[in-house]
Order: structure tokens, then C-alpha cells, then sequence
């Protein structure tokens, strides 16, 4: 930000980002005419805005913020960092210091039978590499038709044409012509709007066992990899029935076929586990990991490896014609490692499991009782509340999303962020959330509820 730019007023500044800025995922019109909310500061699970309102972050940002804001020992590792050596690449048979203590770090806290890491700059860019390394690891194994993906209905998996095509957003795939060719996807676990009579454990068996038709359709000598999140976060935080992932496991077991676990969200503690994957008992070949990597505080990416790929990569596959310029970036992997070592010495992931996830879940678990909440889900430190016009009939409102937007606007106009997905509100607060700061959380969050139902009329 230039000196001019820091003297301008709050209204300036929308001016200019209007002017100039082209959002992300935004109505690039309706955004100009209101004017982007500016934040300015940040501390603990707290934010401000431009005009002095404080706001608790149950988002974490965009689920990433794991060790919470203001954490001066992650900007001196950056300052230090970038004085020694700012930029160096690992392309040319080079390494340095940062990525290679980052590397072991993250071989110690991922599942035992993952010991190498491929470095990017995002989540998306975690999944392109997934796309290509999968279809090579085929390639070696003498199978070359074993190229098609399976993926999920309503997954995230990024932005790029890859992460986008592998992502299960209709209205993702509506810009730019996606899918591309090569990936299928099949019916998400979501037993709250989509397992009409069934129980859960009954929708989740037929959900799992879509998987196996699937490959019977398709032929298991086409199909490279299953692609999934553990629980799906911006699709709605859309924890599965118990019965699903076992059930996926016992199918992987059967064919050859590459599980890939898409850690972006759930991975560094969100679950109250390091990995979603240590959560659900999977054995992944690669984990695309991103977000908590850094706790957001600068971007880094990486597809983690397990044995039997990377042993392959690695004995017998030659070069590897893929790579980032800042594929290992110096600075954002000092970063990742001391945010890391954060993680290990405050012993956060265990406060997850043992402490603040219950105690979240619990608290979270009274909003079932709010004439407008159809369901209340989540675990460890990731929520979501169904909005409902009859709690009995699981029956949605007609104009969808639009409870959603009105709850959420209810709560960042009184000091929470939470966030909707159509007319499911969901939460992700920053691991280092006290107790204190969820009941303040749920009280918020009930407060908003109210408003909500009485601006449409629910009570
Ligand atoms: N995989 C998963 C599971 C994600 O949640 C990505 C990959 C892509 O990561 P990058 O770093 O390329 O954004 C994500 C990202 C939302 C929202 O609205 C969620 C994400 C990104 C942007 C918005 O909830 N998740």
C-alpha cells in the first residue's frame, strides 16, 4: 500500500477497488455498487475493519488461519528469511535449508507410509499436480489407460482448469467448459438434503456403493484414482454417515485404484487429528495439503506422497516434467515450519480433540433446538447449521440461499463471521479459539438465528 493510498478514507478505498480490482468468485457489478467491506487488522480469532468494528473470525479467513492472526514469531521467520535468501528454486538439482526442514517436518506429522512431499503454491495447484502425477504414476506402471478420476458431486478441489474439472460445482463447470475430459463424478454423502427416507447409515452405504458401480461401469483398467475430501468443506461441511468411509474402504481394497484424500481443509488439526485422514482411518496415496499448511500467513501448497507412488516415481519413472517457479519457495516454507513447530509445541491439535472440539460441538449442538435449524453437524472445529422451514420435513426454503444471505449478513453486521453455502451456515474458527471465545461464538450465532427468523417470518 503506497503512503497515498493509506491516507484515503474508507470510502476512497472501495472507490479504487472498484475501479481496479476484479474479486474473486464475486458479481463484479454488485460488488462495485456496494462497495467491498475493508479489513485492516487482526489478532487472536478477532478482526477489525476499516471503520473500527470487530469482528470473531469463525472462518479462520477461508478455513486457514489454524494458529490465529497476529502471530509476530511467523513475520520475524519471514523477515529473517528474506534478508538470507529470499527466492531460490529447486528445480536445478538445488535445495536450501527451509524446504528441506520442511519436508521432514511434514513427513513426521502425516500418516507413517507418507515420507515425501511435492511443493506448490495452493490447493489448486496441489491438485494439478495430483492430475498429472497420478496419470504418470500409470504411465510407469506399464497401465496408460488407467486415466480416469473419480470425484464427488458438490467437491472442492480448487480453481484451476484441473482443480475446477476435479471440483463438483455445477456452476464452477458452467465457466470455461468443464470438466475436462477423464473425470466423473458420482453422488456426495449428504443424507441432510439428498437421503430422502433412508437413515443415514443406509444413505451412506448406497452413497459408497456408487463408488463401486462406478468403476464397474467404467472398467477398473480405466480408472487411475478416487478423489475425495474427508469431510467436504465448501460444499457445506458435509460430514458423511458413519457407515460411508468404511464402506469406501472396503471397495478401494478390492481394485487397484489410487485414493487420493484432499486434506486442504481437514489437514493441520481442523478435525482434532493432524490429517482428516488419521480421523477416518484412510490410507491415502497422495494428500493434496494447502491452507493450514501456513495458517494462511503465506501461500504454500504441496501434494504429499505415500510409499507406493512415490517409490514408483522415484525407482523407475525418470524426470518428472512438472513444477512451480515457487515450488518450495524459501520464504513461505520457513514459514510452514515454524507454523508447524507452532502447532507441535502448543499442542493444539490435541486441545482440538480433547478440549475445544467437544466443547464446540456441544455448544454448537444447542442451535438444534431454534425453530429455524433443520440440523446441526460437524467435528473438532468445523460446523455446519441446516436452515429449514419445517424442522420435521427436512423441507428447504424456496428461494435458496436466500436464508443463508440473510443470516450471514445478520452476523457480520454484529460482529461474526460465518459463512453460508446456499442455506447451510458454517464455521471454522481458528484452532487457538478459547472457550470463552465459542460461547461467545454460539451466543452470536443464536442472535443472528433470531433475526433471521423473524426477518422471514419463522417466529
Ligand atoms: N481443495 C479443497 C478441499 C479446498 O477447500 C482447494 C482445494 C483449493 O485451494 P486454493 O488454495 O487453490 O484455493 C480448496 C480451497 C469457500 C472456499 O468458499 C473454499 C476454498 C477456496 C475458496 C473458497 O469455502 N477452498
Amino acid at each position: 500500500m503506497t503512503t497515498e493510498t493509506k491516507a484515503l478514507d474508507t470510502a476512497q478505498l472501495q472507490a479504487l477497488d472498484r475501479d481496479h480490482h476484479l474479486h474473486p468468485f464475486t458479481d463484479f457489478k454488485q460488488l462495485g455498487e456496494e462497495g467491498a467491506r475493508v479489513i485492516e487488522r487482526a489478532e487472536g480469532v478477532y478482526l477489525w475493519d476499516r471503520d473500527g468494528n470487530k469482528m470473531l473470525d469463525a472462518m479462520a479467513g477461508l478455513w486457514c488461519v489454524n494458529v490465529g492472526y497476529g502471530r509476530k514469531e511467523l513475520a520475524d521467520v519471514a523477515f529473517q528469511q528474506m534478508q538470507q535468501l529470499p527466492y531460490y528454486n529447486a528445480f536445478f538439482k538445488t535445495t536450501h535449508e527451509p524446504v528441506v526442514e520442511l519436508s521432514r517436518l511434514i513427513a513426521e506429522v502425516t500418516p507413517e507410509h507418507m515420507q515425501h512431499v511435492f511443493f506448490c503454491g495452493s490447493g489448486s495447484e496441489a491438485n494439478d499436480t495430483v492430475l498429472r502425477m497420478v496419470r504418470r504414476y500409470w504411465d510407469v506402471k506399464g497401465k496408460p489407460n488407467k486415466k480416469t478420476f473419480i470425484s464427488r458431486v458438490n467437491a472442492y478441489h480448487g480453481s484451476t482448469v484441473a482443480g475446477a474439472s476435479l471440483g463438483g460445482m455445477k456452476y464452477m463447470h458452467e465457466h470455461g467448459d468443464l470438466p475436462i475430459p477423464g473425470i466423473v463424478h458420482i453422488p456426495q454423502p449428504y443424507w441432510y438434503g439428498e437421503g430422502g427416507d433412508q437413515t443415514p447409515e443406509e444413505f451412506g452405504l448406497q452413497a459408497a456403493r456408487a463408488l463401486e458401480a462406478k468403476i464397474l461401469e467404467l472398467g477398473e483398467d480405466n480408472v487411475g484414482a478416487f478423489i475425495a475430501e474427508p469431510i467436504q468443506g465448501a460444499g457445506g461441511v458435509i460430514v458423511p454417515p458413519d457407515s460411508y468411509w468404511p464402506e469406501i474402504k472396503r471397495i478401494l481394497d478390492k481394485y487397484e485404484i489410487l485414493l487420493v484424500v484432499d486434506e486442504v481443509i481437514c489437514g493441520f488439526g481442523r478435525t482434532g487429528e493432524w490429517f482428516g485422514s488419521d480421523y477416518y482411518g484412510l490410507k491415502p496415496d497422495l494428500m493434496p495439503i494447502a491452507k493450514g499448511l501456513s495458517s494462511g500467513y503465506l501461500p504454500i501448497g504441496g501434494v504429499v506422497v505415500g510409499d507406493r507412488v512415490a517409490k514408483t516415481l522415484i525407482d523407475e519413472g525418470g524426470e518428472f516434467n512438472h513444477g512451480y517457479t515457487y515450488s518450495g519457495h524459501p520464504v513461505a516454507a520457513a514459514v510452514a515450519a515454524a507454523n508447524i513447530r507452532i502447532l507441535q509445541n502448543e499442542g493444539l491439535v490435541d486441545r482440538v480433540r480433547d478440549e475445544t472440539g467437544p466443547y464446540l460441538q456441544q455448544r454448537w449442538r444447542e442451535l438444534a433446538d431454534h425453530p429455524l435449524v433443520g440440523e446441526v453437524r460437524g467435528v473438532g472445529l468445523v460446523g455446519a447449521l441446516e436452515l429449514t422451514n419445517d424442522k420435521a420435513a427436512r423441507t428447504r426454503f424456496d428461494d435458496k440461499g436466500k436464508a443463508g444471505t440473510v443470516c450471514r449478513d445478520f452476523c457480520f453486521n454484529n460482529g461474526l463471521i460465518m459463512r453460508a453455502t446456499g442455506d447451510t451456515m458454517i464455521i471454522s474458527p481458528p484452532l487457538v479459539i478459547s472457550k470463552e471465545e465459542i460461547d461467545e461464538l454460539i451466543e452470536k450465532a443464536k442472535y443472528c438465528l433470531d433475526l433471521t427468523a423473524k426477518a422471514l417470518g419463522v417466529i
